[in-house]
């Protein structure tokens, strides 16, 4: 006999997850069950703007039409067949991902983390095959700061204890200098000439939106140029129009060797990743030497094809840039109204603001105002702990955008 539960239905999912999942999450306390455009709706109906579109993976807007038309179609033909056999989506969707960013060729996996792990395969490849760096010596550079992911290569460069403790012992064949240091960057180039790499994120997403000085995605070009060195550019979160460019390398014109994408590169519909590179490097991987049972499925080349085409159909980068400016031009705005904003930054539409401590809530206050925001009608997530990113989905409209501001303003002010 099914009891009526006097819970409500958000409480009843919330602690199904609870007792049944991992506790690896610590989610706001909402539970969402559609999402359309920016919008976003709760098990009791109500709406949200959703200012993280999943850490900027549905930048195309929830569910967009198009996307899911692409999905559903290739659904009903064929799904998946493992690298085993041909596709007849597979070389078109290559061909299309190669003409659209400018490589020779794309290496197709699933999440971000795969797409970095690829990326750093390919480099120990090219280091010992191309550069002739001795058998096991090739090392990586990352830069303090930096998140590509979960998996045990991604954490071993992770300068958060929070990623790495009791996860030991880590990968070998790291060297971590500071971010946006140019000087500190050609200091470990000189030293080392075992360096195959320097993987980095145009702007540091988990460390708080953090935006480098203009030229140094130019300068790291330049000695990476100079000292043999590869060019990885992590814009799994920056890339695909949320920076106001296609790709945030694209605000200095640079060109990295290795170019890792996820996350919108398949509009929020399902994991896709991709790594370009040009002959010289991908070619250095042979058949059998790397892979995954679902990389580069028919349906995610259909789903990754039609979810480019309405970035640039809906020409999402440039609103993007567009309404980014009126964002951090409010923001700004409202750090004269309250002590609690500190700085505001970020570049198109991944921005963060930098939350001083409230005397009610202290190191708390950046939790507390998204909790405020959630029940005004607007969800965002602090990270790593006085900061709030806002990443809202670049199909918002500049109406919307000013009716967002006006809440996160109502909520901050009124802390
Ligand atoms: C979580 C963070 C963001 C990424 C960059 C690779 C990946 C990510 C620059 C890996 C993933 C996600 C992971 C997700 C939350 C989110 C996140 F807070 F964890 F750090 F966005 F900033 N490169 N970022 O940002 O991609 O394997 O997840 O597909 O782990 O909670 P993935």
């Amino acid at each position: 006999m099914e009891t009526i539960s006097s819970l409500s239905a958000t409480q009843q999912a919330i602690d199904l997850e609870l007792k049944y999942g991992a506790h690896n999450y610590k989610p706001l306390p909402v539970v969402l069950s559609r999402g359309e455009g920016i919008f976003v709706w709760d098990v009791e109906g109500r709406r949200y703007f959703d200012f993280l579109s999943a850490y900027s993976a549905v930048s195309q807007g929830h569910c967009h039409p198009r996307i899911i038309g692409a999905l559903v179609g290739q659904a009903q033909r064929l799904t998946l067949t493992s690298r085993a056999f041909h596709t007849d989506r597979l070389g078109v969707c290559e061909k299309f991902l190669c003409e659209y960013f400018g490589y020779d060729k794309v290496l197709m996996m699933n999440s971000g983390a795969e797409g970095g792990e690829t990326a750093l395969k390919l480099t120990r490849k090219w280091a010992y095959k191309v550069k002739g760096i001795p058998q096991n010596q090739a090392r990586t550079v990352f830069a303090t700061g930096n998140f590509w992911g979960r998996t045990m290569a991604a954490i071993s460069s992770s300068t958060d204890p929070e990623s790495t403790n009791d996860y030991g012992p880590l990968l070998p064949g790291y060297v971590l200098v500071p971010y946006n240091n140019l000087h500190a960057l050609e200091d470990t180039f000189r030293k080392d000439p075992n360096i195959a790499g320097f993987m980095v994120e145009p702007i540091q997403g988990e460390a708080g939106v953090v935006v480098p000085d203009e030229g140094y995605l130019k300068g790291v070009r330049d000695l990476c140029t100079r000292y043999n060195v590869l060019f990885i550019a992590d814009e799994v979160q920056t890339g695909i129009g949320r920076t106001g460019r296609r790709l945030a390398c694209d605000h200095e014109a640079v060109k990295p060797d290795l170019l890792v994408l996820g996350k919108a590169l398949s509009g929020g519909i399902m994991p896709v990743s991709a790594v370009l590179a040009d002959d010289e490097v991908m070619l250095t991987i042979r058949p059998g030497e790397h892979g995954s049972t679902y990389g580069g499925n028919p349906l995610a080349c259909a789903v990754t094809m039609e979810a480019l085409r309405v970035v640039e159909d809906e020409k999402l980068a440039e609103n993007a840039a567009a309404m980014g400016d009126i964002f951090r031009s409010r923001m700004n705005g409202l750090k004269e109204k309250s002590g609690l904003v500190s700085l505001v930054r970020g570049k198109g539409l991944l921005n963060a603001l930098v939350i001083g401590a409230h005397p009610a809530y202290g190191e708390k206050t950046a939790w507390e105002i998204c909790l405020r925001l959630k029940d005004a009608g607007l969800l965002c997530k602090p990270t790593h702990g006085d900061k709030i990113r806002f990443a809202p989905p670049l199909v918002i409209t500049e109406e919307q955008m000013h009716e967002a501001c006006d809440l996160i303003e109502q909520v901050v002010v009124g802390l």
